[in-house]
């Protein structure tokens, strides 16, 4: 695949890695919504969530709680957003399945 969440998987580009397990792997976003936003993906391709095997969709999910408790002990923010965007009418730019982890303060003027 030619897509750069493949050539990261890979190793071809460089990310900052914040976990990562057998089936998932999570890196912080290049354009960050706020301090700490990162990206969930599994290491096998899928399109979007309509494409993507079912246990790796779980797997990804159970990446993003542990992502999230990790953000949370790291950098104390008051909340957290998860965030999939599948196809482009959802706002959907990589097409390959990756779920946000974005931490969240008071008044920090994002909008969803
Ligand atoms: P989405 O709109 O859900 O497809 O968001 C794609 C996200 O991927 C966007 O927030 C920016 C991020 N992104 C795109 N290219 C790269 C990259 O090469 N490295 C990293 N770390 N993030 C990327």
């Amino acid at each position: 695949m030619d897509d750069v969440f493949s050539k990261i998987v890979r190793g071809e580009l460089p990310c900052h890695k914040v976990a990562e397990d057998d089936r998932t792997l999570a890196f912080l976003d290049i354009n960050p919504a706020s301090q700490g936003h990162t990206l969930v993906i599994p290491k096998r391709f899928g399109t979007d969530i309509f494409d993507t095997a079912p246990d790796d969709v779980a797997a990804v999910a159970r990446m993003v709680q542990t992502v999230a408790q990790l953000l949370l002990q790291t950098l104390n923010p008051a909340g957290i957003n998860v965030l999939q965007n599948s196809r482009p009418a959802s706002g959907q730019e990589v097409f390959y399945y990756h779920v946000h982890v974005i931490p969240r303060w008071e008044g920090d003027g994002i909008v969803k």
